[in-house]
C-alpha cells in the first residue's frame, strides 16, 4: 500500500498519533511554527484530515486547501465543526465517533441533571466554605421527583439518557422531528407545545444551522417559573442571551450546562449566577471513553486505506455513496 499522508488538525492525542504513525506519513499541524507554510508544504500530498477535537473548525476553505482529500476522520460524535454537506458534495468522506460514547455521555447527563435540581454543587461550596458549623444548607426548592423530562433528541445518546431516568422513576416525553418507532415514550411534534407540559427540558440533539437557537425566548417561557433546563447538546441550540435573561427574572428556575456559545468562553452573567451549574463541555470525558474515541478516528482512517471503506461515515456522506 502506498504510504498515505495525513494531516493531524488539532492536539497531538497519544493514541491517535501512536495509532497513525505507523500507517502514514503524519504532518502534525498544532506543531508547525509557521502554519501557513507549512500547509502550503503538504497541501499537495494530504489525503486525509485526521481532526482531533470538536473544537477544530474544518469548513469548506479549508478543505479545499488539499486537492487530493478523500476523507476527513473527526473526533466526537457531533460533527456541526465539519462542513459535511460541502465534503459530500465534492466526494469527501466525513466519520464521526458515535456509540463508544453514549453511556459516558448519558452518565454526565444524570450527573448534570441532579447536580442542577438538588443544587450538589452549591451545597459543596457551603462546606467548603465552612457554613455548615453555621447553618445546614438550605433544603432544595427542586427535586426530580415530580419532575418530567422533556428530552429534545431521541438519538442513541437520548435513549442511554431515557433509560436511566426510567430506572429513576422520572416520566421521559420527547421531541424530534420525526417519532422514533422504538422507544415507548410520548412524541411531541412541537417543541413548544412539550416545554408547556413539562418542567424539565434535556437538549442532546445534534448542533449546526437546523437547530441554532431552538430554544429560544418562547420557549423558556413555556418551560415556566419552575422550568429546568440541562444542555448536554451544543451551545448554538439555546439563544444564551435569552437565557440568561430568563434565569435572571426566574422566567425559569434553574439551568445545567455543559456547553457554551463561544467555549471555553463562559458569559459571566451566568458564572456569577447561583441557580446554574457549569460543566466544561466534559460529556464524554473520562480517559477511558476518550481513548474509545481517539482509537475509533485511527480504525475510520485505518480501514480507509486498507480498501474497506469507513466504519462510521456521517450521514451527509453515506458509504457505499449514494448514486
Ligand atoms: C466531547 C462531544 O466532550 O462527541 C461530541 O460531540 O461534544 C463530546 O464528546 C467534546 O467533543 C469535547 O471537545
Amino acid at each position: 500500500m502506498d504510504t498515505p499522508d495525513i494531516l493531524l488538525v488539532g492536539t497531538a492525542k497519544p493514541v491517535i498519533v501512536g495509532g497513525l504513525d505507523p500507517i502514514s506519513r503524519l504532518h502534525r499541524l498544532i506543531e508547525a511554527p509557521d502554519r501557513e507554510r507549512f500547509l502550503a508544504d503538504v497541501a499537495d500530498r494530504v489525503r486525509a484530515l485526521a481532526v482531533a477535537y470538536t473544537a477544530n473548525r474544518i469548513d469548506a476553505a479549508f478543505m479545499q486547501r488539499f486537492p487530493k482529500l478523500e476523507i476527513v476522520a473527526s473526533f466526537g460524535v457531533g460533527y456541526d465543526h465539519i462542513d459535511a454537506t460541502w465534503a459530500g458534495q465534492h466526494g469527501i468522506v466525513v466519520t464521526n465517533t458515535p456509540e463508544v460514547l453514549d453511556e459516558e455521555v448519558a452518565d454526565t447527563a444524570l450527573g448534570l441533571l441532579l447536580c442542577t435540581v438538588r443544587e450538589l454543587p452549591q451545597a459543596e461550596r457551603w462546606l467548603r466554605a465552612g457554613k455548615w458549623v453555621e447553618a445546614p444548607y438550605p433544603l432544595s426548592k427542586a427535586t426530580l421527583r415530580n419532575r418530567t423530562v422533556g428530552l429534545v433528541g431521541m438519538g442513541r445518546i437520548g435513549r442511554a439518557i431515557a433509560r436511566r431516568l426510567d430506572a429513576f422513576g422520572v416520566p421521559v416525553v420527547y421531541h424530534t422531528r420525526r417519532p422514533n418507532p422504538e422507544v415507548p415514550y410520548r412524541h411531541y411534534p412541537a417543541l413548544l407545545d412539550m416545554a408547556r407540559d413539562v418542567d424539565t427540558l434535556l437538549l442532546i440533539l445534534p448542533g449546526g444551522g437546523a437547530t441554532r437557537n431552538l430554544v429560544d425566548a418562547e420557549v423558556l417561557k413555556a418551560l415556566g417559573p419552575d422550568g429546568i433546563l440541562i444542555n448536554m447538546a451544543r451551545g448554538s441550540v439555546v439563544d444564551e442571551p435569552a437565557l440568561i435573561q430568563a434565569l435572571r427574572d426566574r422566567t425559569i428556575f434553574a439551568a445545567g450546562l455543559d456547553v457554551f456559545v463561544d467555549e471555553p468562553r463562559v458569559p459571566p452573567e451566568l458564572i456569577a449566577m447561583e441557580n446554574v451549574v457549569l460543566f466544561p463541555h466534559l460529556g464524554s470525558g473520562s480517559v477511558h471513553t476518550r481513548a474509545r474515541m481517539d482509537q475509533l478516528v485511527v480504525d475510520n482512517l485505518a480501514a480507509w486505506f486498507s480498501g474497506k471503506g469507513p466504519l462510521t461515515p456521517v450521514a451527509e456522506t453515506p458509504w457505499p455513496p449514494a448514486r
